[in-house]
C-alpha cells in the first residue's frame, strides 16, 4: 500500500522528471492571440532602476524575450557595490549577514524564488534556476545556497568594507526600529531626501511579443533580524505576472505588502478594469485604511505594468519614483503620486 510519505515522494520525482522534459514551463505562454506587434518597455523601481533597464533593454531591444531581459537588468544592482539594499555591499542583518531575497516570474504563471541566501552576487539567477531546474517555487537559507553551489553559481562575501562600517555604526545604537520612510528622496521636488536602507529593484518588462515577465530582488530592511524574509521573495506579495492581465511589483516594508498579498491584488485589480495606476493606488489605499495611524511613517510602493504595455505607480509616501525604458527614450525615470504628499521626517 503506498503510504502518504510515499506517494508525495514520488509524486514530487515525478514531477521534477517532467519538469526536466519540459524544461519547468508550465504551459506553452500566453501570448495574445492576434494582437498586433507589441512596443517593448521596461519598468523598474527607484532611481537606480535606470541602469538597470539599459542592461535589459540590450535584451529587448534586440527582440529578446521579456523574462531574459528582467533577469540581466536587476543583476546591474546586484553586483553595484553602492547600491546597499541589492545584492553583494548589501547591508546586513543585525548579526552581520548579508541575506538575499529574490523571485522571477513568466508570463505563464511560472516562477522562482529564494529567500534569505547568502554567499551569491546574484540570487535573481539561483531564483530563476529554481524555476526551471527544480520542481519548486521557494528555497531558502542554507538549502538555497546548497542548490546554487551545485548549479555552478560561486560562494563569495557579500559584506563590503563600506557595509560593515555602517553595520558597526548602527551597533552603537543598536535600535531595532526599521527606519521610518527611509525612502523619501528628493527628485528635483524641494523635499529633503532620505537614508536609503531598504529599497528594492522590482522590474517588470513587455517583449516585441507580447509577453511580460517580472524579477525582484533586495538584500532587505538592514539590520532586520536574523530570519526575516521580506515581501520580495513571496510570490504574490512582491511580485506577480499573469500574461493575461499585467504584472506587478512592489517596494518598502514588506510586512505590509505581504499582508495584503499586494502584486496579486494589483493585477486582480487591473483584471477588473482599473488602469496600472489605479491599481497601485487602490492597493496602496488598502494598507492605508487597515494601518491609519502607522501609514504615516511608513513607505509601500507600487509598479505595475498591464499587457499593453502601459505602467503606473502609487505610494504611501512622497519620493517614490520608477525608471522607464522603451524605443524612445531609454532614461525616464517618473515621480510617483503617493497618499502623503510631504516627507515625513
Ligand atoms: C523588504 N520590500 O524586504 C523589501 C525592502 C524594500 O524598499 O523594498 N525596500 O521588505
Amino acid at each position: 500500500m503506498p503510504n502518504r510519505r510515499n506517494f508525495l515522494k514520488a509524486s514530487l520525482l515525478g514531477a521534477s522528471a517532467s519538469m526536466l522534459a519540459w524544461g519547468g514551463k508550465l504551459a506553452a505562454a500566453p501570448t495574445r492571440a492576434g494582437a498586433k506587434a507589441t512596443a517593448a518597455r521596461v519598468v523598474s523601481t527607484w532611481d537606480f532602476g535606470i541602469a538597470a533597464n539599459q542592461a535589459a533593454w540590450a535584451v529587448l531591444g534586440k527582440g529578446g524575450n521579456a523574462l531574459d531581459a528582467v533577469e540581466t537588468g536587476v543583476q546591474v544592482p546586484e553586483s553595484d557595490l553602492k547600491n546597499h539594499s541589492v545584492g553583494k555591499g548589501g547591508y546586513p542583518d543585525r548579526d552581520g549577514h548579508v541575506t538575499l531575497d529574490a523571485s522571477i516570474m513568466d508570463a505563464d504563471g511560472s516562477c522562482g524564488a529564494v529567500a534569505a541566501l547568502e554567499h551569491i552576487e546574484h540570487p535573481i539567477s539561483v531564483a530563476r534556476r529554481v524555476m526551471e531546474r527544480t520542481p519548486h517555487v521557494l528555497l531558502v537559507g542554507e538549502g538555497a545556497l546548497q542548490f546554487a553551489l551545485e548549479q555552478g553559481f560561486k560562494k563569495q562575501n557579500l559584506l563590503t568594507p563600506e557595509a560593515e562600517q555602517a553595520w558597526h555604526e548602527w551597533r552603537k545604537t543598536a535600535k531595532y526600529q526599521p527606519s521610518i520612510n527611509s525612502e523619501v528622496r528628493d527628485y528635483g521636488t524641494g523635499l529633503p531626501g532620505g537614508a536609503n536602507n531598504h529599497d528594492t529593484i522590482g522590474m517588470l518588462a513587455i517583449d516585441a511579443h507580447g509577453r511580460l515577465a517580472g524579477a525582484c530582488t533586495t538584500s532587505g530592511m538592514a539590520w532586520k533580524l536574523r530570519g526575516r524574509v521580506g515581501d520580495s521573495p513571496i510570490i504574490g506579495a512582491g511580485l506577480y505576472v499573469d500574461g493575461e492581465v499585467g504584472a506587478a511589483t512592489s517596494t518598502g516594508v514588506g510586512e505590509e505588502v505581504i499582508r495584503n498579498a499586494g502584486s496579486f491584488l494589483v493585477v486582480e485589480l487591473m483584471r477588473q478594469g482599473r488602469s496600472p495606476q489605479e491599481a497601485c493606488k487602490e492597493a496602496v489605499m488598502r494598507i492605508v485604511r487597515k494601518r491609519r495611524e502607522a501609514s504615516k511613517t511608513l513607505q509601500v510602493g507600487f509598479l505595475a505594468m498591464n499587457r499593453d504595455g502601459e505602467a503606473g505607480a502609487y505610494a504611501i509616501q512622497h519620493g517614490f519614483a520608477y525608471a522607464v525604458c522603451d524605443a524612445q527614450k531609454q532614461d525616464a525615470l517618473i515621480p510617483a503620486q503617493s497618499v502623503y504628499r510631504t516627507s515625513y521626517s
